[in-house]
């Protein structure tokens, strides 16, 4: 019933470009499909997700700010994943939990497993169907990103100022996930040009939904 599909990566791994990619794709294959992405979602979860981006005068604590992505998860669940997958939809989520496992297990070092316990609570048995891994070395990717944001005048957010060992923690665990659930991940190097990515995804896409 429905197919989850959700997209990771480091920062400027080419998500974004990359669920442009599988969203012309699904329709032209005529898939019933939903976009939504994490932190974030409904109006609650991204009110959440303003709180966990933003800079604050105090310090957010790693068990506030893996608290805020689960409750957002939460919301993002009930309200529009869970329904559309109930109605057979194909659901594209940019980001999902793996990132929590990632971020704030590999970036933050929180205990692996009481990331584990909250995602049982929030989600129950719900795992993505499918995960597009966007691998990148975290320097090509902050640089894109950090490229962008200056192009659009935009500041970074507060996890796009983390340290670079904080960005290759994040990427280990990426990687040591893929390599743990084969059957869910397909890792496409993120570094190769734009075409190449999209001729990627479009096989994998193929390869589970043709
Ligand atoms: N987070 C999230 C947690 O800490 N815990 C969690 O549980 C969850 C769910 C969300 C933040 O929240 C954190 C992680 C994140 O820090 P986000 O907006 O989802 O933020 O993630 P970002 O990584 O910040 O998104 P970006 O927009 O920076 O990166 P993308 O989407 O991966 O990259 P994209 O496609 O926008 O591309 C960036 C630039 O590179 C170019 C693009 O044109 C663009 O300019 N580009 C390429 N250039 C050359 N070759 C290619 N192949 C290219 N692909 C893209």
């Amino acid at each position: 019933m429905g197919f989850f599909l959700t997209i990771e990566g480091c920062e400027g791994a080419g998500k974004t470009t990359a669920k442009g990619v599988v969203l012309h794709w699904l329709n032209a294959n005529g898939h019933d499909v939903i976009e939504t992405r994490e932190p974030g979602g409904t109006p609650l979860a991204e009110q959440l997700r303003g709180l966990v981006l933003a800079r604050h005068d105090e310090t957010v604590t790693d068990t506030a700010e893996l608290l805020m992505v689960f409750a957002a998860r939460s919301q993002n669940l009930s309200q529009r994943v869970e329904p559309a997958l109930a109605e057979g939809k194909v659901v594209v989520c940019d980001r999902f939990t793996d990132a929590t496992y990632a971020y704030q297990g590999g970036g933050r070092g929180i205990d692996e497993h009481c990331i584990a316990i909250l995602e049982q609570l929030v989600q129950g048995d719900r795992r993505p169907d499918m995960t597009l891994l966007l691998d990148i070395e975290p320097e090509l990717g902050l640089a894109r990103a950090r490229g962008r944001a200056i192009e659009q005048g935009g500041i970074l957010d507060r996890i796009e100022r983390e340290t670079i060992e904080f960005f290759h923690r994040v990427r280990q665990v990426y990687l040591a996930r893929a390599e743990r659930f084969p059957h869910q991940y397909v890792v496409i190097d993120g570094s190769q040009s734009i075409p190449e990515v999209e001729a990627h995804i479009i096989k994998a896409l193929q390869c589970r939904l043709l």
